[in-house]
Formats: structure tokens, sequence, C-alpha cells
């Protein structure tokens, strides 16, 4: 009996691009398809494999590096942990944490009975040209650019049409003329990006140490918070503070999903499920990010 070969897809872009809300998007529209999923979250807290067992049994957690190069190795266990306890999967996508290089993701992800599906990169509409310009993070957020099968332009909402127009040049010439799809919460065709085939394919090596320049910072609490106080630590939090995830117990017996990209937060009801412990895990720039300073101004 010969296996059929599973088209693995990477779906990338920097922190807090909107890659879990695709994903689960996709896997809400996977129309019969059978779809196991690897989460590389950056920080030693699983927060979007959670988000993402809700809509798919099939999930896979690699937290505690990026799949690029710390975890690289520890993804081909998680493709066996997968194909083992589902024999009959159509397709695999791999959420890359958002410092990763996709590319270098596929490679390691490309041995029998895996094929290369597509790099998918998401660029939020409204911070990727800044980020791009960053001393600090610029070259991460190009080289993930540089290496899509497929743009999407996430946040999309968030910008006039004028600017739109601006960022999908700049994005067209950067990607070296990757196609290009605009998207607002997560709400693109499954068929659209699973049907990319890569065409670059074998292993790339990873930027050595590009890891070492990045912090987590987590934290967990078995005791409600009360809902000013997540206000207000959300309120001090530094700017050093790139992304910020996570689930907070509230005292009024309500649970909430809190996310920071940047300067922006939100604080989501969670209807689904109650936690009864909170977790918020943080990442930063080693340089800018003081763990001692959050642990500080942290819900007591
Ligand atoms: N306005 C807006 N927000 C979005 C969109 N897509 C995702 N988000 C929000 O951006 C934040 C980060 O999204 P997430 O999917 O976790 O990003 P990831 O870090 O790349 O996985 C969340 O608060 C999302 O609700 C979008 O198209 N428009
Ligand atoms: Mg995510
Ligand atoms: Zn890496």
């Amino acid at each position: 009996m010969t296996v059929d070969s599973i088209p693995l897809t990477v779906i990338g872009g920097y922190l807090g691009a909107g890659k879990t809300t695709l994903l689960n998007h996709l896997l809400r529209n996977a129309d019969g398809r059978r779809i196991g999923v690897i989460v590389n979250d950056f920080g030693s807290l699983a927060i979007d494999a959670d988000l993402l067992r809700d809509s798919s049994d099939g999930v896979i957690s690699l937290p505690n590096g990026c799949v690029c190069c710390t975890v690289g190795a520890g993804l081909h266990e998680a493709l066996r942990a997968l194909t083992e306890s589902q024999d009959d999967l159509d397709h695999i996508v791999i959420e890359a944490s958002g410092v990763a290089d996709p590319v270098v993701a596929a490679g390691w992800g490309t041995v029998p009975p895996f094929e290369p599906g597509g790099v998918i990169v998401l660029a939020a509409a409204e911070s990727i040209r800044s980020h791009a310009r960053d001393k600090y993070i610029g070259g991460e957020v190009a080289r993930q650019l540089q290496g899509a099968d497929l743009v999407l332009v996430t946040k999309s909402d968030l910008c006039d049409p004028e600017e739109l127009e601006a960022v999908g040049r700049w994005l067209d010439e950067i990607s070296g003329g990757a196609p290009r799809v605009a998207v607002t919460d997560g709400d693109v065709s499954t068929d659209v990006v699973l049907g990319v085939r890569s065409e670059n394919q074998g292993a790339t090596a990873p930027t050595s140490g590009h890891t070492d320049r990045y912090l987590t910072w987590s934290w967990t609490s078995s005791r409600p918070v009360a809902s000013a106080a997540l206000q207000s630590f959300l309120e001090a939090l530094p700017s050093g503070v790139l992304r910020l995830k996570g689930f907070v117990a509230l005292d009024d017996g309500s649970s909430v999903l809190v996310q920071v990209v940047g300067r922006t937060s939100a604080i989501t009801p969670l209807r689904e499920r109650l936690e009864t412990d909170s977790r918020l895990v943080a990442i930063g720039l080693e340089e800018l990010l003081d763990p001692a300073g959050l642990d500080r101004i942290a819900p007591s």
C-alpha cells in the first residue's frame, strides 16, 4: 500500500499579524477536510493551541521556542504524533511563531510522507511598513515576506483604501510579486490558502541566534482577578512588550481572552469555556523588555 503524501502549509507573519485568527477560520470552514494543526508558541504557555482546540481535535502544541531553530527537531515528533493519532489526515497546517522564518519551518517539515504546501505570510496592513523599518525587527519582517508564496494582508479593516493600495504596492515589491489577498478577521477561502504549493523546496538554514534577541515573560495565578486590576495592568504595560496574550479568570466568575499587539489591547469575554486559572504570556526584545518590571505590575 502506498501512503499518499500530505501537503504541509506553513502560516507565518510577525507577532500579532492574525495567524491564529486565520487558522481558526480555516478550521471552522474545513468543509470535510481533515486538517492536522501544529502551533508553535514562542512562550512557555500554549495559549494559541487552546484557542484552536475549540475548532479542531487535531491540534498539537510546540511551545517554548521557535520552530525554525530551537524546536525545529521537535517538529518531526509533533508531525509523527499527529499522523499516528489520525491516520486519515488530508493536510497539515503549522502556525509558526511570529519571529520564525516560515520558509525554514517548511523545510524542516518536508520529509515523507509530507510534501510542501504553501508558505503563507500574513502582513498587518496598519503596521507592516513601520515594522519593516524598525531597526530591531525589520530584518525578520522582511525575510518572512521574501519567502511568501501567498501574502495575506490582514487587518485591512483598519486602513482606508488609499493606504491599503500603497501597502499593497510596497508588499509586492518586497515579496517579489507573490500573489496577495486582503483579509479581515481571517475571512479567506480555505481552498485558496490550502491550494497554494510552494516553489521553494528543501531545507534552508535558520538565521542563527535570532531567538536569543527575544525574551518571554509568563504569569499564572489561581486567584480571580478584579476587572479594574486587569485594566490597570494593561494600561501600565511598558512599550517593550511587543505582544501579550492569555486568559484571565475574573472575580465575577467570568473569563476573558486578553490580546495585546503593540499599543492595541482587547479584552474579549470567553463564552465557550471558563478558565479557573489565569495565564498570560508576553514577548519583547531582550534590550527592551524587563520581566521583573512586568512582575511588579501584574495583577495580584
Ligand atoms: N481589526 C482586526 N483585528 C484583527 C484581524 N485579524 C486578527 N485581529 C486581532 O489581532 C490580534 C492578534 O491576532 P492573532 O490571530 O492572535 O495573531 P497572531 O499572533 O499572528 O496569531 C487579536 O486581537 C485579533 O482579534 C483583522 O483582520 N482586523
Ligand atoms: Mg498566534
Ligand atoms: Zn527561529
